[in-house]
């Protein structure tokens, strides 16, 4: 065997970790907790986070509709290491849950990494250096800045990319013209006939909120779709508040602080209902076909004010097909006389009102579009990979990950809530955190090893697209109904869900397969991680012996032995 070239004895200790520089697009709730997790678990790293708007917050700082609210409980929708005694509602609003999270930004001081109006609009992977190449344009001045880092997290949200709705002539319509996820908060619907065009989660809480001030509500209803009961709301009701209210009052706050058994037994019951309905994906399930029973009697039940309704809303397909939500107060508002539900077709927008198939023309002065998002993952700017690869150009038609997270040919690229990562059922939440944490656990690895860059493998996403494809052939999902699940179509892939439970999620991410991934090292040595021979603490003359601290000795449990169960002795 020759003799090994000298530069492979790398002039660096074994935990000198080299330094990484990391550009986390966007400051919603996956920029908020990378700016938290990342400074705690990574040694020597300079994290820059790039947010389009001008706060922090992403959906739910955007999202300012009547109704806005998160429909999973507050007490689970939050952070697992953050949690808020003050919840003033069972169903937190949009304003609520953003100023949570402003606060969290606060405490953990992740501001300073933070450029709020900065839009990043290109991203280029360098292969000889290891770098991405990323230009932001600052959305104050207008001008455009270039930065550099060796990895890239996007964290732009599946749900963010707005979209009209393509019905002809709807700009041509001389009202307020509205979009849920664009809204106008000057906007006051005080005695005006309004058009509320779909029945979506969105939809469904825009309909009872503006119910109240308007004259009248015109609902446009296109596809059908299942009302769940309202969740976990026996134990709002075990609270002696009634089974409708969902409001906390200071005494409730005050005992959700004062009483930390019960705050956490109230979170964790909450929790462990959400975390054990995975089986009602499931195609034929008992617990999907208890469900088909159950719904039908609740919205039997809170459509009471108008039955004829519940023929026209009772779906053909499965609940959970498309996303199911409670829907506090929607039924009961169908059944005002002052909503009419219409489910012909529009055929067209015109100046004072909407045209319907049957040739029914309908005046309102405003028409709201709570008709969702491009949900195609294709990215709303160029993201170039390996050999200038595009990613929108990879992802046209499947938009192929390693566990949602990662693809092959771009390199050091992570993504939180990217393709197949939302869930059906379960804590998102706590899956955003698993993504975040193992995107640490690469990050240290790409440090302790010396790694310069790492990918999937292709045959591990090729996998992984088969995996998905394989497992929702067994679930609802891919049943015949229209949903963002599978891009806005009834019979398309489900490239949006994550494939299977989010206990399930939380497992395949808690242990990266490390033989799942390519790598390139700094050193062309690819035992060059073991360094120089020395400690950082050897080096810098600050040798301890800490491991042998007792808390830190890992001391194995004794046997027990004899009928009295003492533990045998050394001395
Ligand atoms: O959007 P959607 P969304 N003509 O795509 C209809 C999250 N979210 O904003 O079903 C007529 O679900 C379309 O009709 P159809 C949540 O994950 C969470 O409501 O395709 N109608 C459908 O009814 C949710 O799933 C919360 O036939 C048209 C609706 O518009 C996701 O966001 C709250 C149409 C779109 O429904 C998206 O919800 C709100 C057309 N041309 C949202 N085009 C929480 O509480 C579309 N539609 C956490």
């Amino acid at each position: 065997m020759g003799e090994a070239p000298k530069h492979w004895l790398d002039e660096r200790c074994i935990d000198e970790y080299r330094p990484l520089r990391v550009i986390v697009i966007g400051a919603g709730i996956s920029g908020i907790l990378a700016s938290i997790r990342l400074p705690q678990k990574i040694a020597n790293l300079s994290l820059q986070v790039y947010e389009k708007n001008a706060d922090v917050g992403g959906t739910w700082f955007e999202n300012r509709y009547p109704g806005c609210a998160c429909d999973i409980p507050a007490h689970t929708y939050q952070a697992t290491f953050e949690p808020n005694h003050e919840w003033s509602q069972f169903y937190a609003s949009s304003q609520e849950i953003h100023r949570y999270w402003k606060k969290v930004v606060a405490k953990y001081d992740c501001g300073k990494y933070i450029k709020l109006r900065h839009e990043v609009n290109g991203a280029t992977w360098d292969d000889r250096t290891g770098k991405w190449r990323v230009s932001i344009r600052n959305l104050v001045d207008h001008t455009v800045v270039e930065d550099s880092c060796d990895v890239l997290i996007s964290g732009t949200g599946a749900l963010n990319y707005w979209k009209w709705p393509d019905i002809p002539g709807l700009h041509d319509f001389g009202g307020k013209l509205l979009h849920s996820a664009d809204w106008d908060e000057e906007f006051d619907w005080t005695g005006k006939r309004l058009a509320v065009i779909g029945n979506g989660s969105s939809g469904i809480q825009i309909v009872p909120a503006m119910l109240e001030k308007s004259v009248h509500i015109d609902h446009y209803v296109r596809g059908r779709t299942w009302l769940a009961p309202t969740f976990a709301r026996e134990k709002v009701d075990q609270m002696g508040k009634g089974l409708d209210n969902f409001s906390f009052t200071q005494e409730d706050i005050a005992r959700f602080k004062d009483d930390p058994a019960f705050y956490e037994r109230f979170r964790k019951d909450i929790e462990l209902e959400l975390q054990s309905v995975h089986s009602v994906t499931i195609k034929g399930s008992p617990e999907q076909l208890g469900a088909v029973e159950l719904f039908t009697e609740n919205m039997k039940r809170r459509l009471a004010g108008k039955p004829e309704l519940l023929e026209t809303l009772l779906p053909s397909f499965p609940p959970v097909c498309r996303r199911l939500t409670p829907g506090p107060g929607y039924l009961e508002a169908l059944a005002s006389p002052k909503v009419d539900v219409i489910t012909t077709g529009i055929k067209q927008v015109v100046e004072d009102g909407i045209v319907t198939a049957d040739g029914q023309h309908h005046p309102v002065d405003a028409i709201i579009c709570a008709t969702g998002f491009d949900t195609t993952f294709s990215p709303r700017f160029p993201i170039l990979g390996k050999n200038g690869l595009s990613l929108s150009e990879k992802w046209r038609g499947v938009p192929s990950t390693y566990l949602s997270l990662a693809t092959d040919d771009f390199p050091n690229y992570f993504i939180s809530l990217g393709p197949n990562s939302a869930l059906g059922t379960g804590n998102l939440l706590l899956l955003i955190e698993k993504v975040i944490d193992y995107i640490v656990l690469c990050l240290q690895k790409m440090q302790r090893d010396n790694i310069k860059s790492m990918s999937p493998r292709s045959s591990a996403v090729e996998g992984f697209v088969q995996y998905c494809d394989l497992y929702f052939q067994t679930t609802v999902f891919s049943l015949d109904c229209r949903s963002w699940y599978k891009g806005g179509t009834s019979d398309g892939r489900v490239s949006a869900l994550w494939p299977g439970s989010s206990l399930h999620a939380m497992q395949a991410l808690a242990h990266p397969r490390w033989e799942d991934f390519l790598y390139d090292y700094e050193n062309e040595n690819a035992c060059g991680w073991i360094g120089n021979g020395w400690t950082v603490k050897e080096k810098t003359k600050q040798v301890n012996v800490d491991y042998l601290n007792y808390d830190q000795i890992d001391f194995p449990p004794l046997p027990l032995v004899g009928e009295a169960g003492e533990n045998r002795a050394l001395g």
